[in-house]
């Protein structure tokens, strides 16, 4: 039934026509001129996107039969056009439709809405469990025993220098990424250590709070290998825009270079390991 949202794909095609010469969104990444929301990866972004292209439809049909209405209003109901107003006060038929068709076009957007909620909550398996922390002003990270026997490291962002020599985006590149296989589901546990961050990676459809104290959970399962980055999305502090987030998918034997390479690198969390995996059960 998801799958129904994706009409609206056509939609897209037909706006992004519209804008034709401006620049398509980037993959894991704003770009300058951009229209709508970074390009999906996930099933829960391509709904979020699908949703919030529909929502712009029926917001704009709606505006346009208002203003439709106000132009005639000008014209028509004006004392040089119409010098001797009706004196009619009731429509009985037309007050049950202006209160019914705004009802009905509300619980039309409910439906779609609930069903995004249910498919962001409700955690699937998990084939890795994640855990990020929000510092002021950095993002740690914690992967569990069953990967590579656990490790966790800091990641901050690049100096502008170092990010350009780099070829990566000033201001979203860190020096250690996030790095999970593609295909596979990934549930976060996210927390706060100091103060309330926010764990957001637009891509890959999440934002999570992370608050001192609370374990929030959230997932995704990318479809596309790449780079995707994200920001610190709560207010935290002098540098709260520069807590990026840089999540690499790559191909399952990559990860499995990567796990091997990150053992020796991070520090290892072997019998002081803190994510709980019992709690990703859905
Ligand atoms: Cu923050």
């Amino acid at each position: 039934m998801t799958r129904s949202w994706n009409r609206t794909a056509l939609f897209s095609t037909a706006l992004g026509l519209s804008f034709a010469g401006s620049a398509q969104a980037g993959v894991g990444q704003p770009t300058p001129w951009q229209i709508g929301l970074q390009t999906p990866v996930t099933e829960v972004a391509s709904f979020i996107n699908d949703f919030h292209t529909a929502l712009v439809w029926i917001i704009s049909v709606i505006s346009l039969f208002v203003l439709a209405l106000l132009v005639a209003v000008v014209v028509k109901f004006n004392e040089k056009a119409n010098p001797v107003p009706s004196r009619t006060t009731h429509h009985t038929g037309l007050e049950i439709a202006w209160t019914l068709i705004p009802v009905l076009i509300l619980v039309g957007i409910a439906i779609p809405s609930f069903r995004l909620l249910k498919l962001q909550v409700e955690l699937p398996k998990a084939d890795i469990t994640i855990k990020a922390t929000g510092n002021q002003w950095y993002w740690s990270y914690e992967y569990p025993k069953d990967q590579a026997g656990g490790f966790k490291f800091d990641s901050y962002m690049l100096t502008r220098e170092d990010a350009v020599k780099a070829n990566q985006p000033a201001l979203l590149a860190v020096d250690n990424e996030v790095v999970v296989p593609i295909n596979k589901t990934v549930v976060l546990q996210v927390v706060g250590a100091d103060v309330i961050h926010s764990f957001s990676v637009p891509s890959l459809g999440f934002r999570m709070d992370a608050i001192p104290g609370r374990l929030n959970q959230t997932w995704f399962k990318a479809e596309r290998e790449g780079v995707y980055y994200g920001q610190c999305s709560r207010l935290c502090g002098q540098n709260h825009a520069f807590m990026p987030i840089a999540i690499k998918v790559v191909s399952e034997q990559a990860y499995a270079e990567w796990l091997t390479q990150a053992k020796s690198k991070f520090a290892s969390t072997s019998g002081q390991e803190s994510v709980k995996l019992a709690a990703t059960a859905p």
